[in-house]
């Protein structure tokens, strides 16, 4: 094979400093709470303590949010759009120290993050600034909500967090966000680069910590609307919380989707969509394709061809331009991956693993793919959130139906087909959020985002994004 090894993406363009306070009212402050310690994944290496915010801290950010919407939410929208430009740009302009920290603190590739994550992050605040000053001419309401619990997960930290705050301030609303406790320090980086954009103080504010500062920050009496990204459990913790107030809830919880090939489909093209679709972000992709089911007569081929392009995906230091599969977020998400695929073995299946040699220290785990699956087995019914593929078999169009609605959740699907006819049909049957055809996983700030069943409610992104933050 040929060897080209480039030195890796330097880690001197980020500045982490040893300790994070909070970002409240325009301001870094100390939190009243512990601080907790944020790792890198791919060396176990301790990055930074990070302060977690206790019920006071919560309730001085909410404050601060509160404040800050009296003035924000009757600027005129062009007032607010042109912060919404500023920070996109900045976030443009420092993109190669966002995505070199999102790779350091998540475990992300830095082809992904450096292509995918902060292009995308980028393009959403532009997306929204040129919706802030068009809401009354659309047609749309002109009233926020007022202030938006913000509360996202460790496997997207900046692009989740652009999904929700560009369309909560292009409306007029003002944020207290927390990111997840494995991955604060690019939300962190935001908040500097919203100073830098001179964005009043308190609109948006960022309170680090767990589950328990998510839990106070939910429950705060003067929060007026909670987005939510994360797993279904909490997402239905959070639903009884606020059941029985005035609160408004959007939730985008986890999935199961089925890449389905047919005979027809172009195969090796259908190929690199069944890699990028479980393997891209090391499968830490809520809409990530980990159920194939592919047609009974080629099925031999396409894993043939499958197994022989696995074999090829470099798995490894994230900083390296060339790795294709980087680390596992945490040591409790590599637990979770590990036992749901002996669980798999146990069960019955099949287990192939690509050849790699994974580094010492980290977590990791590599490329996998389970035959022999049957519906029944759990690694086909429930999320592994990890580089772990299931493999299923059909033989006609209704029985590929069947089998990919056979799920609780519904956030995604893709098909992958030569007819036209085939791909309208399969899209009005599955019941799904999003089906893409002939590729997965593109993301567009135009297009909305959200789910069926326990996936969740509400959508993000596209002008559907705008109705989930006015009244
Ligand atoms: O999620 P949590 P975890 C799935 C995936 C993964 C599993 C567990 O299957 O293996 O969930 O991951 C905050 N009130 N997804 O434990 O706990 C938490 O601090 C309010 C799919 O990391 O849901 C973090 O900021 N907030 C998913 C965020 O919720 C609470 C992405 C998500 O963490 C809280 C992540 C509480 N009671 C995991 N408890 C997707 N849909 O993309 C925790 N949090």
């Amino acid at each position: 094979p040929f060897e080209y090894a480039p030195a890796p993406e330097s880690r001197s363009v980020v500045d982490i400093k040893p300790s994070y306070g909070l970002f409240v009212g325009g301001e870094f402050v100390d939190g009243h709470g512990k601080a907790f310690k944020t790792v890198n994944p791919a060396t176990e290496e301790v990055l930074a303590e990070v302060a977690e915010a206790d019920e006071h801290d919560v309730d001085h950010a909410v404050k601060a949010a509160r404040r800050a919407h009296r003035t924000w939410s009757r600027m005129p929208g062009a007032e607010r759009a042109k912060y919404l430009y500023r920070i996109a740009r900045i976030i443009a302009e420092r993109s190669r120290e966002l995505a070199v920290l999102e790779s350091i603190d998540n475990g992300k590739p830095i082809k992904e993050s450096r292509d995918v994550d902060v292009p995308i992050v980028s393009a959403h605040f532009f997306y929204y600034a040129g919706w802030a000053d068009k809401l009354k001419y659309a047609g749309y309401g002109e009233q926020s909500l007022g202030v938006a619990a913000q509360i996202i997960p460790w496997n997207f930290p900046l692009l989740m967090l652009a999904w929700k705050v560009a369309p909560a301030l292009a409306c007029g609303n003002t944020v207290v966000l927390k990111p997840a406790e494995t991955t604060p320090l690019t939300a962190l980086l935001f908040a500097e680069i919203c100073q830098q954009a001179d964005l009043p103080a308190g609109v948006v504010n960022i309170v680090t910590g767990a589950g328990s500062t998510g839990q106070a920050l939910v429950a705060h009496p003067d929060v007026d609307k909670v987005a939510f990204t994360g797993s279904t459990d909490v997402g239905k913790q959070i639903a009884r919380t606020v059941a029985g107030t005035d609160k408004r809830v959007t939730l985008e919880l986890g999935g199961k989707a089925a890449n389905i090939v047919f005979d027809d489909a172009p195969i090796d093209q259908a190929v690199e969509g069944i890699v990028n679709g479980i393997f891209f972000n090391q499968g830490h992709v809520c809409c990530a394709g980990s159920r194939l089911l592919v047609q009974e007569s080629v099925a031999d081929d396409v894993l043939h061809r499958l197994k022989r392009r696995m074999a090829t995906l470099r798995v490894g230091d994230p900083l390296d331009k060339n790795t294709d599969v980087g680390a596992i977020n945490s040591a409790e998400q590599l637990a979770r991956i590990r036992e749901l695929s002996d669980i798999g073995e146990a069960e019955g299946a099949e287990r192939w693993s690509a050849p790699c040699e994974l580094p010492s220290h980290g977590y990791w785990f590599p490329p996998t793919l389970f035959t022999d699956v049957t519906q029944a087995h759990r690694i086909a019914r429930e999320e592994i959130f990890g580089p772990v593929l299931s493999v299923l078999t059909f033989r006609t169009p209704a029985e590929a139906v069947a089998k990919a609605n056979n799920t609780p959740y519904g956030l995604s699907a893709g098909v992958w087909t030569d007819k036209g006819s085939l791909i309208l049909k399969m899209a009005n049957a599955l019941r799904a959020g999003v089906v893409w055809a002939n590729t997965f996983n593109k993301f567009d700030p135009t297009s909305p985002f959200g789910g069926y069943k326990e996936s969740g409610y509400g959508r993000e992104g596209g002008r559907h994004g705008l109705e989930a933050y006015l009244r």
